[in-house]
């Protein structure tokens, strides 16, 4: 069956490892069975959840996406220039693809562009309209979880150097540790090459705690939406109602931590399973980790790269940062 829907549906080419809905499953009931309940970041973004993404991108306290957005406009080319002609792309997390065509108008003969993203709805959509927009680029789609493991698909024309492009501060959703383990596996997939990454900066606290409870109170259903999509992918019971939506800047650990906080003492049904909630507990949803070039900079050797240059706007609120792989 589920052959039978990419046969119709899907471009011949589509290389298809959407997460199984088990995983989401399992990935779930151990999260909120743990005695500090949490659910990953990674599952907001189903097609709903994507699309609320990119409404908190419009707001105007969420600064991070308009931002990089603006540095791209400004160095595109300069980019484009370091990373050389007949480049590999290879984009983790392409969501709409916005900021990745501004580097594709200005990259000389690229040998191809890999986008991988978990919600196939955004990225058949994307693909569709690059494909019209650039029709000399081979588009080879990933639809997957990248931080599991997956065959990276082989472009028709031999490439130059791969480079990995990596943009929206979604390295600030890792731990360090994960975020060290993570750029390590794409120093090596990109080794000759590099990375183009989003990396958000340190900033007045205010500014990030506005950024993360917008007025319209978008982040705030993007982050219930994770409930219902448990609801409805899970069977489960949640009354999103009874739950509140937390964010709060943790200067220690230099990032935003976003919670859902249970309103009343309650017990949500997923299948088979009872989850007892106290009045105040939370589920910790997200960490969008803040850097400072240094700290990044550490991160970055850390995990077997070189920073190489790093461009930001004038308020130095984020940066977009070119690191040469150096892994042997
Ligand atoms: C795109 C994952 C970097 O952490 O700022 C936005 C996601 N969460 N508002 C971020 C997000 C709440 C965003 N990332």
């Amino acid at each position: 069956m589920a052959t039978m829907r990419k046969q119709i549906e899907y471009p011949a080419r589509f290389y298809d490892f959407e997460p199984e809905r088990e995983q989401f499953r399992a990935d779930v009931l151990q999260g909120l069975q743990e005695p500090r309940k949490k659910l990953s970041s990674k599952y907001f973004y189903d097609d709903e959840g994507s699309q609320l993404f990119e409404q908190i991108c419009d707001q105007d306290e969420y600064y991070p996406t308009r931002t990089e957005l603006s540095i791209m406009q400004a160095h595109a080319r300069e980019m484009a220039e370091i990373l050389g002609p007949r480049c590999l792309l290879i984009e983790y997390g392409s969501g709409s693809s916005t900021k990745t065509r501004l580097l594709l108008d200005e990259l000389s003969e690229p040998a191809g562009y890999v986008p991988i993203d978990i919600s196939k709805e955004q990225l058949l959509g994307s693909v569709t309209a690059l494909s019209l927009d650039y029709p000399d680029l081979e588009v080879l789609p990933v639809c997957a979880d990248y931080t599991g493991v997956f065959e990276l698909p082989r472009p028709g024309r031999a490439a130059a150097s791969r480079v990995a492009y990596f943009p929206g501060s979604t390295i600030g959703n890792f731990e360090r540790e994960q975020a060290r383990h993570f750029l390590h596996q794409i120093a090596l997939v990109c080794q000759g090459g590099g990375l183009l990454i989003g990396v958000d900066l340190q900033k007045d606290f205010n500014i990030l705690h506005r950024a993360y409870n917008d007025a319209q109170g978008i982040t705030a259903r993007f982050n219930k939406h994770l409930l219902e999509r448990i609801n409805r992918e899970l069977g489960a019971d949640f009354q999103v109602q009874h739950f509140g939506h937390y964010a709060c800047y943790n200067p220690e650990r230099a990032r935003i931590e976003m919670h859902l906080v249970s309103l009343c003492q309650q017990t949500v049904r997923i299948g088979e399973i009872d989850i007892a909630f106290q009045q105040g507990e939370s589920i910790w949803t997200e960490s969008s980790h803040k850097y400072t070039l240094a700290s990044f900079a550490h991160l970055a050797e850390e995990a077997g790269f070189r920073v190489e240059r790093v461009w930001t706007d004038q308020r130095g609120f984020f940066s977009v940062q070119y690191l040469r792989a150096i892994v042997g």
